[in-house]
């Protein structure tokens, strides 16, 4: 009888659900951690100069000094997460080592999230719910005056990032009678534009000085740091909100915090932040602020199907094919 053929030593860096470890036992040497205590940079060199393949996740940063002392065997980063600002794409590349990442299975679960913040802001949600859990609070009852939020309902929303998750919340915000009007890198094709009834904005600063809400959707890379700039920020309406379920990266999160102490800005909606985990305070000291720890995709459905992108792109590459989701550095 023939051999079977080798596993390849898989090592995952985070918990990932049951059903995702068990099929990665089946189908790999797979060294999964499951008490969940996330890698130190010292224990990330470690695994890379073992592992033929490393499944990282947002929160392990897979930097040059990482990659640089993996051993020759480790062939594919398999990101659990279609972000993959936490991987040096250069490095991998240069060292020939191959990145997959996610795309596609988190869409509705991060627009959805985007929409719930959309809703939450300007209509004080959490102000709402927090003082009625507060026993100092004492609710006595409605009032014609009390907790007024504004209206979302033919209000102007600007989307920083037209991909998938920015289409997704542009059709969810439709259905909210919001206008929709975008930037991209790329305009859409016009069939897109007219079925999302959406408006191109080739100027970012000129979209941000007229949108009532702006919603971040872009990846985080070298171009898209700090994009929402000191300068961008200030050019908003004082009576505006910001949603952010992208990357922190992507808002110089200190200035936003003045922004928003001063009152230049009326709101904003946060699941990301600049240096997770931690928040700058001011933000989270601000009722105006609705904050969130990065939930954008966390159903388990979601988790699973991600987990099963991972798998099929281990397989595929495992079985002499290219995986299906490589990550290419000039498509970000
Ligand atoms: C994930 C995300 O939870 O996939 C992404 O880019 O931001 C999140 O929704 C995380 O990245 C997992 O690594």
């Amino acid at each position: 009888m023939p051999n079977a053929p080798k596993k390849p030593l898989v090592i995952v860096t985070r918990k990932l659900p049951e059903i995702v470890e068990t099929r990665m036992r089946e189908l790999f040497n797979a060294r999964l951690n499951l008490d969940d205590t996330p890698l130190s940079q010292a224990a990330l060199v470690e695994a890379a100069k073992v592992a033929e393949v490393l499944v990282p996740t947002v929160t392990d940063r897979i930097d040059r000094a990482v990659l640089s002392q993996a051993g020759p065997q480790l062939k594919l980063i398999a990101n659990f997460g279609t972000g993959v600002d936490n991987i040096d794409l250069d490095t991998a590349r240069n060292r020939g080592i191959t990145v997959t990442n996610t795309p596609g299975v988190l869409t509705e679960d991060t627009a959805d999230m985007t929409m719930a913040l959309i809703l939450a802001v300007p209509r004080r949600l959490v102000e709402g719910a927090t003082l009625l859990r507060d026993p100092r609070a004492n609710w006595g009852g409605w009032s014609p005056t009390w907790m007024l939020g504004h209206r979302i309902f033919g209000k102007r929303l600007g989307i920083i990032g037209m991909g998938r998750i920015g289409q997704a919340v542009a059709r969810r915000a439709v259905a909210f009678g919001l206008q929709v009007h975008y930037h991209n890198r790329r305009r859409l094709p016009e069939a897109v534009e007219q079925e999302l009834d959406a408006t191109y904005w080739d100027s970012l600063d000129q979209m941000l000085a007229r949108m009532d809400i702006i919603s971040v959707n872009c990846p985080h890379t070298p171009a898209t740091y700090h994009l929402l700039s000191a300068r961008r920020l200030k050019l908003m309406k004082p009576t505006a909100y910001i949603v952010n379920t992208a990357r922190g990266e992507v808002i110089d999160e200190n200035e936003l915090a003045r922004l928003m102490e001063s009152g230049a800005i009326a709101g904003a909606g946060l699941d990301v932040f600049e240096n997770e985990p931690a928040i700058n305070p001011k933000l989270l000291a601000s009722p105006r602020v609705v904050a969130l720890p990065h939930m954008g995709s966390a159903t388990i459905e979601g988790r699973v199907d991600m987990g099963e992108k991972v798998i099929i792109n281990i397989k595929a590459f495992a079985d002499g094919h290219a995986p299906p989701d490589r990550v290419h550095v000039a498509m970000l």
